[in-house]
């Protein structure tokens, strides 16, 4: 739906931005678009064949090797969105701490004292995080125009859980002891990165990232009111830091039904919504047109391709009509996924999407 007296730039950078771009922007999109979350890994025999030769951080830190796990998804599927092959504590090696994959990280020397925040290093990402950089420059040349690429970091209270705690946890108390009982430390390590997340992801878009994704995975943990104290503010300035006209700002968290209006006043342009939240409450909640990504639940994909197709519709449904909505599950691939049921899900997606919106301008027509 491009107006004619819209023309001119205006127009043209519709014809031309990737769907997923002007899905995240709540511009009228054909279809909906499609990525998932950890869309590259254990899954997909490819990647298998890679990571028998090299090892996770290799792949990592190798520029072709990035690129081509970044583009084995995109060569099966045909997804909307090519995110970058990297982990969310790439730029907290570059900090100062050494970090190790067991598979989940692990920080030998984590953060507990002040003097501890105070020795992290502001790295500047040109010089130490170029081989990203390098990666996203291939990927821009590689993709074709209609996959966007998508770059990432890790929210600051993520990356700030695996700093203190030195690997995963389940409750989180060596973080949340630090946060209620050294509060000023805490704030210092937020900031610290957030300056760090910032400049990161504002490389990234420099170095061709369409769309960016802030993964704030744990901040889920928190309640409403420590989330608004200890958080927010930190998100607010990475959002206002990183935003980029037409370069859409995704934050996403797992178990954050009790957050979202709260991620709404981040500023963010679209919020990623996990699967224990349903889209209509999403919906109902954040108003009709923040565009909203997710929310499949990842186990859905080990059902019967009829059962698949029932979930997804499901969250079409949901969203409700003329909703800017970026299709993608509620939480990352997980690796015993059949190949199969992505394949599936993506085409059906899109054909589904296309139909609901057909459906609708003919009725928006009559
Ligand atoms: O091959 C292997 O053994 C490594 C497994 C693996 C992979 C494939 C890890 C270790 N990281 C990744 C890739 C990864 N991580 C991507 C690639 C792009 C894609 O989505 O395809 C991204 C975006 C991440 C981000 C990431 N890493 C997050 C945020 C997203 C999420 O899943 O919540 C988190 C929390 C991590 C930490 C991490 N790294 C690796 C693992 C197994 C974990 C999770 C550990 C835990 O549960 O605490």
């Amino acid at each position: 739906m491009i107006s004619p007296e819209g023309g001119g730039l205006h127009g043209l950078r519709q014809v031309e931005e990737p769907l997923l771009v002007r899905a995240c922007l709540g511009e009228p999109v054909e279809t909906t678009p499609i990525w998932l979350m950890r869309q590259a890994g254990r899954y997909l025999p490819e990647y298998r064949r890679v990571r028998s030769q090299f090892d996770f951080l290799t792949v990592c830190k190798t520029p072709d090797l990035a690129v081509e796990v970044t583009l084995q998804p995109i060569r099966r599927f045909g997804f909307d969105g090519a995110i970058l092959f990297s982990d969310i504590l790439i730029p907290v090696e570059a900090m100062g701490l050494p970090v190790h994959f067991n598979p989940g990280p692990e920080v030998d020397s984590p953060v507990r004292t002040n003097k501890d925040v105070q020795a992290l290093r502001r790295p500047d990402p040109t010089e130490e995080l170029s081989f990203v950089l390098e990666t996203l420059r291939i990927l821009r040349r590689e993709l074709p125009a209609s996959v966007a690429l998508i770059g990432f970091a890790g929210g600051p209270f993520t990356l700030a859980a695996y700093m203190v705690e030195g690997e995963s946890s389940k409750d989180f108390l060596l973080l949340k002891g630090l946060m209620y009982r050294e509060p000023v430390t805490f704030h210092a390590l937020m900031e610290k990165l957030s300056l760090v997340v910032s400049d990161y992801l504002s490389a990234q878009i420099k170095a061709g990232a369409q769309a960016v994704q802030l993964f704030d995975t744990w901040s889920g943990i928190l309640s409403p009111r420590d989330y608004r104290e200890f958080v927010l503010p930190h998100v607010k300035r990475i959002v206002e830091k990183v935003k980029t006209p037409g370069v859409p700002f995704i934050l996403f968290g797992v178990g954050t039904g009790g957050l979202l209006e709260l991620m709404k006043e981040t500023g963010a342009d679209v919020i990623g919504i996990d699967w224990r939240t349903s889209m209509k409450d999403a919906r109902r909640r954040l108003g009709p047109d923040l565009p909203l990504q997710g929310n499949l639940e990842p186990a859905v994909l080990y059902a019967p391709l009829e059962i698949i197709r029932d979930r997804a519709r499901e969250v079409l449904m949901d969203v409700g009509p003329h909703s800017a909505h970026v299709f993608n599950l509620g939480h990352g691939v997980t690796p015993e996924t059949p190949v199969d049921s992505v394949a599936e899900l993506v085409k059906w997606v899109h054909e589904e999407g296309r139909r609901l919106r057909e459906a609708e301008a003919k009725e928006g027509g009559s």
